[in-house]
Parts: C-alpha cells; sequence; structure tokens
C-alpha cells in the first residue's frame, strides 16, 4: 500500500434548497480543493532506501543503475524489448520525431494535450488537426481522408487509458506508408486484444508526469520493438553521445535521473494497488451516477484494458437543463475542481488556431466533444466517501438544474 490518505474529510451539509449551493453563498461542500488528480506517493521508506544507495553511489544521472533497473522492469511488465526512459513524453516525442526524420505535416486528433501540437510546431513540423470517433480517439477514415504527400507520420492519443483502433489506423498508415506513433501518456497499464500498450506502431510515448497512473515525478517514456530505433533514441537523448567524447549525430538532454528512477520504481511495485482504488472509484461514481439524466459517465469497455486512473463524463446539455459550463461553476464553487480537458481542442488553440479551420476542414464533432467533457476527482484524489458526497451533490443539481441554471449569474 502506498501513503495517499485523503488530506480531509468532507463536511457534511444539507442539501434541501439552492441556497445550500456554494454558488449562491453557503459554505461549500469540501473546505479543501478536490482536484481531478493527486499524485501516487509510494511508501517513504521504500523510497528513502533507494534514495539512500544514490547518496553512497554519488551516481544522480546519465544512464545510471535505478534508470536501467527501471528500463528492466518495464520491459518486463509491458512484455516489449525495449523501454527508453526520458525527462518527459513531450521530449520523448521530439526525439522520436528526429530519429524517423519526420518532415512535412503530421496527422494528430485535435482532441489531446496541446503539448504534441506545440512540439511539432517548434520542430517546424504542421500539426495537421482530425476529429475523434465516439470513443475519444483519432477516427481512422477521418486520418485517411486527410493524409496527403506531405504527411509524414500521424500520432493517435490512447484517450483517457482506453486504447485507439490500432488495427484500422494500422492499416490506414501501412496504405500510405507512413510511420504510426502512440500517444500512450494516460494508458500505462492498458491494453489492446490482450496485450499491454507498448508494443504497438513503431514506437508508444508514455507521460510518467505526476499526474499519471504510474509516474516518476516528471518522466517519459517510449517503448518501441525496432532494435535500431531504440539504439538512436538513446545516442540522441544524451547528445548524441556513443563514448565518452564520440559524438555520433545531434542530440539533446532528455535523461531520466535516478531520483526520479527512483519514484518509479516504488510506483511500480504499487501499480496494482493504485489500479484497484482507481478501479473501486469508478464503480462507487458508476453506482452514485446511474439514471442521472444528462450525467453520463464513460466507463472504460473492458476492465482490464484500462488503468481506470481518469473520471470521464460527458454532459448533455439538453438532457441536464443546463451546459456543461453552468454544471463546472456549480461544481467548482465546491471545491470540487472538475476540468474540461482538452478544451477547446488544438484546433482552436494558439498558435494553431485557425489552421484547420482556414483550410475549411472544420472539427464539428471535437467542437462538441469539447462543449461536453468534464472530468471529475478520480486517480487518488478523491476517496469513497467524497465520491459519494460528489454523487449526492450531482443528484440534487439535476433534480434542480433548471431552477438553478435561472438563478446562476451570467
Ligand atoms: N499527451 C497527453 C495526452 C497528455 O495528457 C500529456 C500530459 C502529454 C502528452 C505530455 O506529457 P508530459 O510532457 O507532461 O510528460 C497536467 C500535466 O502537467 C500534463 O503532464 C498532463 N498531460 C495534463 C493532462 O495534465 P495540467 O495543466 O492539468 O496540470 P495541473 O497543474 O493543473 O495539475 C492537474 C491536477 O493535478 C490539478 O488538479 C492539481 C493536481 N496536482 C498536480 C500536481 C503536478 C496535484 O495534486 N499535485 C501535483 O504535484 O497538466
Amino acid at each position: 500500500m502506498s501513503d495517499n490518505a485523503s488530506s480531509s474529510c468532507a463536511s457534511v451539509k444539507p442539501l434541501l434548497t439552492l441556497s445550500d449551493l456554494a454558488v449562491f453563498g453557503a459554505a461549500p461542500l469540501f473546505d479543501t480543493p478536490r482536484h481531478v488528480n493527486r499524485p501516487n506517493a509510494p511508501k517513504r521508506a521504500a523510497f528513502e532506501a533507494l534514495i539512500d544507495q544514490v547518496w553512497d553511489r554519488r551516481w544522480f544521472s546519465n544512464d545510471g543503475p535505478l534508470v536501467q533497473k527501471l528500463e528492466q522492469r518495464l520491459c518486463d511488465f509491458l512484455d516489449v524489448p525495449h523501454c527508453v526512459l526520458t525527462t518527459n513524453a513531450t521530449a520523448a516525442l521530439d526525439l522520436v520525431m528526429q530519429a524517423l526524420n519526420v518532415e512535412g505535416e503530421v496527422l494528430l486528433p485535435s482532441y489531446t494535450f496541446i503539448s504534441t501540437a506545440h512540439m511539432l510546431h517548434l520542430r517546424g513540423l504542421t500539426p495537421v488537426f482530425c476529429e475523434v470517433g465516439a470513443d475519444m480517439t483519432l477516427d481512422p477514415a477521418d486520418c485517411a481522408a486527410r493524409m496527403g504527400p506531405r504527411t509524414g507520420a500521424v500520432v493517435a492519443t490512447h484517450a483517457w487509458g482506453s486504447s485507439c483502433n490500432i488495427d484500422a489506423l494500422q492499416r490506414v498508415c501501412d496504405a500510405a506508408g507512413v510511420p504510426l506513433l502512440f500517444d500512450a501518456a494516460h494508458a500505462f497499464g492498458g491494453r489492446y486484444r490482450g496485450h499491454r500498450l507498448g508494443r504497438f506502431g513503431r514506437a508508444e510515448v508514455f507521460s510518467l508526469h505526476a499526474t499519471k497512473a504510474f509516474h516518476t515525478c516528471e518522466g517519459g517514456l517510449i517503448t518501441t520493438t525496432d532494435d535500431a530505433l531504440a539504439n538512436q533514441l538513446r545516442l540522441t537523448r544524451n547528445f548524441g553521445f556513443s563514448g565518452s567524447d564520440r559524438v555520433d549525430c545531434a542530440g539533446m538532454n532528455a535523461k531520466m535521473s535516478e531520483l526520479h528512477a527512483a519514484m518509479g520504481l516504488c510506483n511500480l511495485d504499487a501499480f496494482g494497488d493504485t489500479c484497484t482504488a482507481a478501479k473501486e472509484i469508478h464503480a462507487d461514481y458508476a453506482r452514485g451516477l446511474a439514471g442521472l439524466a444528462g450525467i453520463n459517465l464513460r466507463c472504460p469497455p473492458l476492465e482490464e484494458d484500462n488503468n481506470h486512473h481518469y473520471v470521464v463524463a460527458e454532459i448533455d446539455a439538453t438532457a441536464l437543463g443546463m451546459d456543461r459550463d453552468a454544471l463546472l461553476a456549480v461544481l467548482t464553487a465546491e471545491n470540487i475542481w472538475a476540468r474540461r480537458y482538452f478544451f477547446p481542442g488544438g484546433h482552436r488553440s494558439p498558435p494553431h488556431l485557425g489552421e484547420t479551420l482556414a483550410a475549411g476542414l472544420g472539427l464539428p464533432q471535437t467542437d462538441a466533444l469539447c462543449a461536453r467533457v468534464l472530468l471529475f476527482p478520480g486517480g487518488g484524489a478523491a476517496d469513497l466517501d467524497d465520491v459519494d458526497q460528489i454523487c449526492r451533490l450531482l443528484r440534487f443539481v439535476v433534480a434542480h438544474s433548471e431552477a438553478i441554471h435561472a438563478a446562476l449569474p451570467l
């Protein structure tokens, strides 16, 4: 078990009339914020034992023994021949672009974290935003339709831990002769057709940021079955050095430190417990929100295929009687800091704003999704009592939605 006790208990407040809501002046449901995420903190004694080793060795970075150990353990866990740890996932994807000599345009979903579009832009590549399907991952048909002579690669995101339609995307990319890469930032431990994610496409990139189901505080992980690609990535994450004074190619500094690897080794030990706890939170939300009009909890399709780290809901404004942003205002006032990831979509975010729209290629499904997705506290950020309180509040809001909406300040 890890050291993850909730920081403070929810106050039980009556929910009888609209004036009991914090948005109308009452005390909030929680006295401290309930974020969408609260990083997993492993047993401190185990972490300190590894740190003592680091101190004794005086070896802090540059492919140290803990980084090597974590890479080997990740290869075993993910059942993939190569794991290359880096400083973060954004740098990791940049290394992959360099190693594959990607040029021109790169297709990606607009509905993903903005880091990928920014990285492509900074590397001199052109992000081409595509639609996602009902599963919130890159739509293979739309991807095929936007493929052109300048397409250099496709980066598809396993959104919220659920895998893309990998087979269909692979067919599209094979037909066009371009590499398929996966942004697996959310999806550590997830599976596709029985295999853990990590072995698909030319490479998959995981974020090991503190907010992720498995983390190293900051960190990234590239997995691949391609020996030559893995060797190249190991060079370029370390300035291109292949020996103490031999440089083979241009590279950057994207090395993971021993302190980050120590955190990863401890969190990998705790990963099973982390997922079990997250699954209980999901089940509690599912029970608490069952049959509630307008708040549609997305449950991972197969339990073992997802780490259950994210609690994602789609808000149906018509059925609810208020839109997602009005609900967000009500929740935030109660100290429930729900988030509307990945609003407003890459195609509507600077500096990419307008490129897709100017080309006459709108993304109506992405726009609609960005108007209705809301993430609730999950991933260690809420305990079961918190979830019960949140669901009780949501039931009250649904029961009085029209009156609440009418009384909300504009
Ligand atoms: N691709 C995808 C699909 C991604 O989601 C991400 C990152 C990437 C690529 C890039 O990976 P990296 O280069 O970062 O490895 C956070 C993370 O900073 C970001 O890593 C993550 N995705 C993104 C979805 O979430 P913000 O802007 O939401 O961070 P922030 O500070 O609002 O934190 C999120 C919540 O966690 C807050 O409610 C507070 C809480 N929190 C956060 C931290 C850092 C804590 O309670 N403790 C903490 O230490 O971006």
